[in-house]
């Protein structure tokens, strides 16, 4: 049995999911992987078993039990120093978790209006200002790393340089920019780009591919249809 366990929402359309997972993948570790179907009779019961919020992501390893994305993130940064999830400079590390933060506790305008969907394109699909200035924010953001923390980025396509617990947050905001088409600056492009290429990604997305479940509000055409 692997030393840690990762329970998941679905691969298609959890987005709190893929961030614990691109974090776990990025320490090496092995571990596995229960993924547990939203919206079923038994969604609750099941989840219940590895998370006491009834929420998923959740990490187990041994005796302990972590939920909430970025505690799982903050737990295996802390136990896998060498992976690099946190930036080594005081200032850049402050910056990336105040960031990541913001993602965390934000942008509900956008998580609600632009649901992450692995499998499908929606592209030319409405949205309001309130969503149009989250983007905005979410670019803004990634701008303005590169340009105070240019060391730390260098050359690499990620927002440190590196793929980094930074990264592991806003993966599934560039994934629904892709998936809505979504106008963007050339550099918030780019990025976007990276992160689709990026083989972990393209693992999660192969594996959502596969899932049989359909989740209506979760597909807006789907969701289009029954109103
Ligand atoms: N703040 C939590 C959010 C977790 C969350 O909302 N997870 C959703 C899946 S993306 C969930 O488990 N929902 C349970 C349900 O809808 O039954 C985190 O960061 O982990």
């Amino acid at each position: 049995m692997a030393e840690f366990t990762l329970a998941l929402a679905n691969k298609a359309y959890s987005s709190w999911s893929l961030r614990a997972w691109l974090a776990m993948k990025r320490t090496g570790a092995p571990f596995e992987e229960v993924v547990i179907p939203l919206r079923q009779s038994d969604t609750r019961t099941e989840i219940l078993k590895y998370s006491p919020s009834a929420k998923l992501p959740a990490l187990i390893h041994g005796d302990v039990r972590v939920w909430e994305s970025l505690a799982i993130i903050e737990y295996l940064a802390e136990l896998f120093p060498d992976a690099g999830l946190w930036p080594q400079d005081a200032a850049a590390r402050a910056h990336a978790r105040a960031a990541a933060q913001e993602m965390h506790g934000g942008f509900l305008a956008l998580r609600r209006a632009l649901p992450m969907n692995m499998r499908h394109g929606f592209p030319g699909l409405d949205y309001d200002d309130a969503v149009g200035a989250e983007i905005n924010r979410v670019q803004a953001i990634w701008r303005d790393i590169r340009k105070r923390f240019p060391d730390a980025a260098g050359d690499g396509p990620f927002l440190m340089g590196g793929f980094s617990a930074l990264d592991a947050m806003y993966a599934p905001v560039a994934s629904r920019f892709a998936t809505y088409a979504v106008e963007l600056e050339r550099q918030a492009q780019a990025y976007v780009d990276a992160v689709l290429d990026d083989p972990d990604m393209q693992e999660w997305r192969a594996a959502a591919n596969k899932e049989p479940w359909i989740i209506p509000e979760f597909e807006p055409d789907e969701k289009a249809e029954e109103n």
